[in-house]
């Protein structure tokens, strides 16, 4: 059994959980407790895709066996990773499908909620897309919005997005026969695959994992970046504050909580209005204070430098200080445990997807015509509620957090005024001050110290000189651990801290949600670009990791990475050690068709020395292994270059 203390290192996330347990209130802290696995399932080994089963089989030793239907081990494993990684690029693109179709309502007029807020980005987007401007914006607007909604239900051909990345990488993937066709086409064809009797071939089946993940990656993750950045602002970076400290006592605490920023973005608007300022404070409040929970939190953050409550795990805690006026979710990571917190306290727990709903909880549905409308109900529903709170307890801490790394502002920053550009980026990783990139993202688990993972793994990075770049619920645990601030440059190496010091950027930089692990694809791509460290994405120093992962989108981001070229390694479990077969496919045999492969590794520290050891390893094969130049690029320097 845990005890408090080992669940997590986060002080106020422990004390709500001791509240929680005062309170009589059960969360997933109580309901993890105990909870045993069953090996089958976890090891993936257990097949219900027909009921002449369900079948649990085991590889090896005594009960060795298969399916009723001869599926071995290794066909039953692949099916339900293929099937994981369907269903994880089906949420992130079935997000992007609703920011497209919003979008094309906002360009007839139907959605006066939104606006585009970057046209620069949107020209530029276009000519990705090989769509020319004859001067018209909104002729332009509405013909990218029509090719992106095309990407969905294309039949025949390839996705576009993939068309941006390095040359040898699409020679490897046609060569491969896994650049996408259309986005639904390959999810529907997994599933079709993985059904009874079909695809009974580990590897063929995983070359469509390999395609149906790319349709994430190149297609739906990046499609939703590229319109939300369109629709609500590039990142750039912004200061902010996480950890459940950021709910006031003294304010209507409005919790957006989900993934999809559309009514969210509306809510933080609608929130400055005057009228409904005015009845907060005729209930007694000094003001409307909107925070946020998973990845709708780092949305907000990135772009509007709204405060993050927490990650995932903190969903039920923020409830529990008796301060969430109203929580409004709408799909991926809303635990449906949150409904029993929420009766518990006075919160108002709001769905408002027409995809989701919890039963028994209220239903608000948004539909981008009505926006506002929606917003104004929401928060007006949260004001009547304040006067209703009982005890209020909510824990101090409320951590500093620098945001807002897109693959436009790290150009921009490392490129400094002059010369925006990734060339010192490049330098600084040939001359080895930054020894490689390491993108640490993904979920937090309860089943481990959660968060600890994360920053030990981190911290570890940022020593040996590797710059790691943060997504999704990895970086608000990195935040709350105040790794995201520059002064964090203190904990690096000397060639990090230096880099980082120059121009007072922090040595972990938050990329977004996790649909932005898109961003790290296209910074990836213009790293290969710019020159000098190899020319496909698996020649660089980088690797992916998400050591506290657990829900299927991050198996088809690991997957779209692994089938870039670059080496992933998760923590907690593995979905496929039951079959060994298949297993060493995924951790080995895999690199000798994409360059990239899994690793799986559940202690953070060993999880850092692989990391090490890859990405010098990949120094080595450059021939950069030895570190050129110790001089810093200061802007002396780089003015000399530009003069010649
Ligand atoms: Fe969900 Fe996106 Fe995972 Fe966090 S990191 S637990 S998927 S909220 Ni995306
Ligand atoms: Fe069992 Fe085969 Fe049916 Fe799976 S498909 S449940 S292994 S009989």
């Amino acid at each position: 059994m845990k005890r408090d203390h080992q669940l997590t290192d986060c002080q106020a996330s422990r004390q709500m959980i001791a509240k929680a347990s005062r309170d009589g209130t059960v969360t997933m802290f109580d309901r993890v407790r105990g909870r045993k696995v069953c090996s089958f399932g976890s090891g993936g080994t257990c097949c219900r895709v027909c009921f002449m089963g369900p079948c649990h089989v085991k590889e090896e030793g005594p009960g060795a066996d298969t399916g009723i239907c001869g599926a071995t081990p290794a066909t039953i494993a692949a099916r339900n990773f293929g099937r994981m990684i369907a269903a994880g690029t089906a949420a992130h693109s079935d997000h992007a499908r609703e920011i497209v179709l919003t979008f094309l309502k906002m360009l007839n007029g139907e959605a006066a909620s939104y606006t585009i807020r970057d046209p620069v980005k949107l020209r530029e987007l276009a000519e990705v897309l090989g769509i020319s401007s004859n001067g018209d914006a909104k002729e332009l607007a509405r013909r990218v919005a029509e090719s992106l909604l095309a990407e969905f239900g294309k039949q025949e051909g390839e996705l576009i997005f993939p068309s941006r990345a390095p040359a040898k990488r699409q020679e490897i993937w046609r060569r491969l026969g896994v650049v996408p066709r259309g986005i639904d086409r390959e999810v529907v064809e997994m599933l079709h695959r993985t059904s009874v009797g079909v695809d009974q071939d580990f590897e063929h089946l995983m070359l469509q994992g390999m395609r149906v993940a790319l349709a994430d990656g190149w297609g739906g993750s990046m499609i939703a970046t590229e319109l939300q950045d369109i629709l609500f602002g590039t990142p750039y970076p912004v200061l902010g504050k996480v950890n459940l400290g950021v709910l006031r006592e003294d304010h209507v605490n409005i919790v957006v909580h989900g993934h999809e920023p559309l009514l969210p973005m509306v809510v933080v608007d609608m929130a400055r209005d005057e009228e409904l300022l005015a009845r907060a404070r005729s209930v007694g409040a000094k003001g409307i204070n909107i925070a946020g929970i998973c990845c709708t939190a780092n949305e907000l953050l990135l772009r509007n430098g709204i405060p993050v409550a927490g990650s995932i795990l903190q969903q039920e805690l923020a409830i529990v200080t008796g301060a969430v006026d109203l929580m409004m979710v709408d799909v991926q990571c809303v635990m449906q445990g949150l409904a029993n917190v929420a009766a518990c306290y006075h919160t108002e727990l709001v769905t408002t997807s027409p995809r989701a709903r919890i039963q028994g909880v209220t239903h608000v549905e948004f539909h981008p015509e009505h926006a506002e409308k929606t917003a104004r109900e929401l928060i007006l529903r949260a004001v009547d509620n304040y006067p209703r709170r009982g005890v209020v307890e909510i824990p101090h801490e409320e951590i500093d957090v620098m945001a807002g790394f897109s693959h436009e502002s790290i150009r921009y920053m490392l490129g400094g005024r002059f010369r925006a550009g990734y060339g010192p980026l490049n330098e600084n990783i040939i001359n080895g001050r930054i020894r490689g990139i390491a993108a640490v993202v993904g979920c937090s688990n309860p089943r481990v110290r959660y968060g600890d993972l994360h920053t030990t793994l981190v911290r570890e990075l940022i020593a040996n000189n590797v710059l790691v770049l943060t997504s999704g619920c990895a970086a608000i645990n990195c935040a709350k651990e105040g790794l995201l601030v520059p002064e964090a440059s203190d904990l690096a190496g000397s060639g990090l801290r230096e880099v980082c010091e120059a121009v007072g950027m922090p040595p972990v930089l938050h990329c977004g949600s996790c649909v932005d692990n898109s961003r790290l694809l296209v910074a990836a791509t213009e790293i290969v670009r710019q020159g000098g460290l190899g020319d496909d994405l698996a020649d660089l120093p980088v690797v992916g990791c998400a050591p506290e992962w657990m829900s299927e989108k991050a198996l088809a981001i690991g997957q779209y990475f692994v089938t870039s070229g670059v080496p992933v390694g998760f923590g907690v479990v593995f979905p496929t050690l039951g079959s060994e077969e298949f297993s060493s496919f995924l951790f080995e045999g895999i690199s000798a068709l994409t360059g990239g492969k899994w690793f799986f590794e559940p202690d953070p520290r060993l999880m850092a020395r692989r990391v090490v050891e890859y990405i010098d390893a990949k120094r080595r094969a450059l021939g950069i292994e030895q570190a050129r130049e110790r001089v810093l690029f200061d802007m002396e320097m780089r003015r000399q270059i530009a003069t010649g």
